[in-house]
């Protein structure tokens, strides 16, 4: 009786995993909606996540995430892996899992949207590693994010934080007196490049060549039309696993402009917009 009903349980999410594979042979992207905003994910052009319109305006240019095994080969996005399921439960939520033999990578997104006109909204992503080998694999993971705010490409202002171990916990980029777009990240990241995609973008370039990358570690703040990547290095035991949580926001600047911007001083102005939104 139980061995038919898990068998049951089984034949239904198949079903529904090949409803939404079929889907996809005809449409690669699904898009998310949550109050004020809406953002797609596309699973063949290599954009990732692109098209964050907040309250009409575009915010996100792209987010792509790639991984390494070992220190010699290349870099590869995680949609080169085979795509095993896809689950949307709600106009809000979505989950991914892609894999080969010996590795799987979950990813999870949650948009919340603010109240019409806020100009607000936050996007959460759960992702895990997992190594179904029976070897400890060397993983490298990527996570590469290009925000044009106010869907204008130029104008940014980017600065990357760490912590007082060294680790990189979260980007903040401004566009002059209109936007704050941040990201904070758990655990934070081993080693992070911020860098420039205009006129050329050789960030972006290093993650799709034929070279082991490893970040430079570049912080900012620089500005323009800044793109950033975060890089995990992580041994991951056999049958074991390794989690990251990133959380997006975007949000207009609610305050004049002070005098002398000082982008070194965004942690506490970005603190203040927040709690002015929230309030
Ligand atoms: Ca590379
Ligand atoms: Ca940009």
């Amino acid at each position: 009786m139980k061995k038919n009903f898990l068998l049951a349980v089984v034949a239904v999410g198949f079903v529904a995993c090949n409803s939404a594979l079929d889907a996809l042979a005809t449409d690669s992207s699904i898009t998310l909606k949550d109050n004020n905003t809406e953002v797609t994910f596309s699973f063949q052009d290599k954009f990732g996540m692109k098209n964050w319109y907040v309250d009409g305006v575009s915010q996100l240019y792209r987010q792509q995430f790639y991984y390494r095994i070992g220190s010699t080969d290349y870099e590869r996005p995680i949609d080169s892996l085979n795509l095993w399921n896809i689950t949307q439960t709600s106009d809000n939520s979505l989950s991914l899992v892609y894999g080969k033999r010996g590795l799987k990578i979950e990813v999870s997104y949650l948009l919340s949207g603010g109240v019409e006109g806020s100009g607000y909204s936050t996007i959460s992503e759960q992702i895990k590693i997992s190594n179904l080998s029976r070897r400890s694999i060397d993983f490298h993971f990527f996570q590469f994010v290009d925000f044009d705010l106010a869907g204008e490409y130029l104008g940014d202002e980017l600065l990357l934080i760490q912590n007082e171990d060294g680790l990189f916990t979260g980007a903040y980029q401004r566009k002059g007196n209109s936007y704050f777009g941040e990201e904070l990240l758990s655990p934070g990241a081993n080693r992070a490049q911020a860098d420039e995609v205009y006129p050329t973008w050789p960030l972006f370039d290093s993650l799709v060549d034929s070279q082991p990358t490893t970040l430079n570690n570049s912080a900012g703040p620089i500005s323009g039309d800044p793109a950033w990547a975060f890089q995990w290095d992580q041994c991951i035991d056999a049958k074991g696993s390794f989690e990251i949580s990133i959380v997006k926001t975007v949000y207009p600047i609610p305050v004049p402009e002070p005098s002398v911007f000082a982008i070194v001083s965004l942690v506490g102005v970005v603190v203040a917009a927040r709690k002015r939104i929230k309030s």
